[in-house]
């Protein structure tokens, strides 16, 4: 327990005695939340100092947290919510009042519609001249913001209540689905003072804040009776997988059935890409073929294409079993025939006991027949791989990176941008469980620099970003943050002049480039030398290959500007067909 001080407090004493001063160890509002965070094994903060929370910011790193300061809260927030994907603790974003908050809330919505805990503590302004709106500095009912977008949100009022806020923050990240949570903070909290001992007892330790929650027996017999009669089973593992750290039962079900497996893209690595039963290089042939289909912790949205339509096959002809542990979203978009309600650890420790040690592998026609189509496209993918054009295109590019990942699976990958998101998705195997960080559910672009932080600084691993030039632009300040705390990071911008691509023509004839256009031949690396870090500019993909590589080495702050054919890829990269097209001639 912190002092916040130690204060002469008079007492009266009995009459015959003179009046005596004694010493009474007082704490406050800074200390309460710093100490509850502590006492939750919570050791680091992500934000943006400011009123009201500019002293918080600096105790708690007087009290031993390590605070990492971004330079604007979107960041500091998106670096929260990987801290809570990789450590399964609520990453914590802190940030001012109304702007800041504001500008921490996408990272809290974004965090929420991803299931990662963390949790958004904001200051605000006095309750009593808001709630009248009377105008004070940074004026705005944030709880009422901010509700709609996470999965709780609390407002604390009194000292001897943070405790409870606290905890109820960790509890709400944490247990069954996990997403944001919103904690609000009036400025006049933190002065609040309490007595230290009452202070203390005031703090709650989380018990057991994500508890177990074991499925129903017969659901996993059920769930087993249909994997057991299909004849084209497949495994869809999603970050939902990932997050909930049962790597060995995982692999153990997958390799005791025999049944192939497809993972979402922050599910790769979690067996190793090229694993056997590895059905990737085959997805639309397996997603349209299989008769029954098992999701781990993946849910059947659009990136799944809702599970039905052309890349589904025959309508009604598959059956699905879903292990995920919120009840709700079961037959969210078709049927869930076998639905599996509990953790994921618990779900598939309770499927590997039915397993045992009989069972019968997946058919070899179905297996045969993924290894065919997965060898025609790998081959193809080398020869591709294997080409060295000039320019550089995102191939050439990615064949470097390929190949690093490979010698270096412990090193974490961040990805964002269109075709730079879908090209490194499928070229770059991931070899380890929980190494790479994207767009995720929403592919959002910004979560870059964030995550990459938060990478580096949870994991102490070297971090590389592959980032589309456009996709960095949303947090390319933040390479001071990643210099200031000398990280080692390595971006490589894959920069081919705009959004998409840099060829768009303005068709009205105005001065003006076309929308998606940027300035042409940008040198990202000089952002990166601005602050003391290391840039390089790289033509070739031994010039990235060189570059990366020494960043490895010295694991210092390093961006690779990587010039790439600014003709290659597609608008929207692979999603192409979501873009509203005009019906109307010109
Ligand atoms: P992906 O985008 O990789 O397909 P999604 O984010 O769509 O994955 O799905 C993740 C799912 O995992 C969510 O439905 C969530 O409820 C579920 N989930 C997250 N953690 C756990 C857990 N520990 N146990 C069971 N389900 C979980
Ligand atoms: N704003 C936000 C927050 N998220 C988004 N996804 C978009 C805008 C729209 N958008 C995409 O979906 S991808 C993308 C944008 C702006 C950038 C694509 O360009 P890039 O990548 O340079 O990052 P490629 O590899 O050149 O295609």
């Amino acid at each position: 327990m912190s002092r916040a001080a130690v204060t002469e407090v008079k007492t009266e004493r009995h009459p015959n005695m003179a009046t005596d001063t004694q010493s009474r160890e007082l704490t406050d509002g800074f200390h309460l939340v710093i100490d509850a965070l502590k006492l939750n094994d919570i050791d680091t903060i992500f934000g943006l100092p400011g009123i009201p929370i500019t002293d918080l910011t600096r105790m708690a790193q007087a009290e031993g947290m390590r605070v990492i300061s971004f330079r604007h809260e979107q960041h500091a927030g998106n670096a929260a919510a990987a801290a809570g994907y990789l450590t399964q603790k609520p990453g914590i974003c802190l940030t001012v009042s109304a702007p800041g908050f504001l500008n921490g809330l996408t990272a809290l919505a974004n965090a929420t519609t991803n299931c990662f805990p963390m949790i958004l503590i904001s200051g605000s302004s006095e309750r009593e001249v808001v709630d009248l709106q009377q105008g004070d500095y940074e004026e705005m009912d944030q709880l009422a913001i901010a509700k709609p977008l996470c999965k709780a949100a609390f407002r604390v009022l009194h000292a001897q209540d943070i405790g409870v806020g606290v905890a109820r923050a960790i509890r709400s990240a944490l247990s069954g689905r996990p997403g944001g949570v919103y904690l609000d903070l009036p400025a006049k909290l933190f002065a609040q003072t309490l007595d230290a001992v009452e202070g203390r007892n005031s703090l709650i330790k989380v018990v057991d804040p994500a508890p177990r929650q074991l499925p129903a027996p017969d659901s996993v017999q059920r769930a087993l009776a249909l994997l057991k009669g299909a004849k084209r089973p497949l495994i869809v593992l999603g970050k939902g997988a990932s997050y909930a750290q049962a790597d060995a039962d995982i692999r153990a079900l997958i390799e005791k059935t025999g049944i192939p497996y497809l993972p979402m893209s922050m599910a790769k690595g979690l067996l190793p890409d090229t694993h056997e039963q590895s059905a990737s290089a085959a997805r639309s042939y397996v997603l349209a073929e299989a008769d029954v289909v098992m999701l781990v912790g993946a849910r059947l949205n659009w990136l799944l294409s809702h599970g039905k339509g052309k890349t589904w096959g025959t309508p009604g002809a598959k059956q699905f079993i879903q292990i995920d542990i919120a009840p709700t979203e079961m037959d969210s978009n078709v049927p869930i025939a076998a639905p599996l309600v509990g953790d994921i650890g618990s779900c598939v420790a309770a499927l590997l006991g039915g397993v045992g040690s009989g069972w019968a592998k997946p058919p070899a026609a179905w297996t045969g027949a993924i290894n065919e189509r997965k060898d025609k496209n790998l081959s193809k993918m080398a020869e591709t791989l294997a080409k060295n054009p000039s320019p550089m295109n995102f191939h050439s590019a990615l064949g470097v990176v390929r190949e690093v990942i490979k010698a270096r699976p412990d090193v974490m990958l961040v990805n964002e941008g269109a075709n730079t998101l879908d090209f490194t998705r499928s070229i770059v195997d991931m070899y380890e469980p929980r190494k790479r960080l994207d767009v995720g559910t929403w592919g959002i672009m910004g979560i870059g620099m964030g995550f990459a932080v938060a990478a580096a600084v949870v994991t102490g691993k070297p971090v590389i970003a592959i980032e589309g030039d456009s996709a960095f632009g949303f947090s390319g300040m933040e390479v001071e943050t990643i210099c200031r705390y000398n990280l080692p990071i390595c971006v490589v911008v894959f920069n081919n002049n705009g959004v998409y691509r840099g060829t768009d023509v303005n068709s009205s004839g105005t001065a003006d480039v076309a929308p998606t256009v940027f300035v042409k031949g940008a040198r990202y690396d000089k952002m990166m030398e601005a602050f003391g870090g290391v840039g390089v500019h790289a033509t070739t993909p031994a010039e990235l290959s060189k570059a990366i590589d020494e960043a490895l080495a010295s694991g210092k702050p390093t961006l690779i500007n990587a010039v790439i054919d600014e003709t290659a890829g597609t608008e929207s990269g692979r999603i192409t067909m979501l873009n509203p097209q005009t019906a109307a001639k010109k």
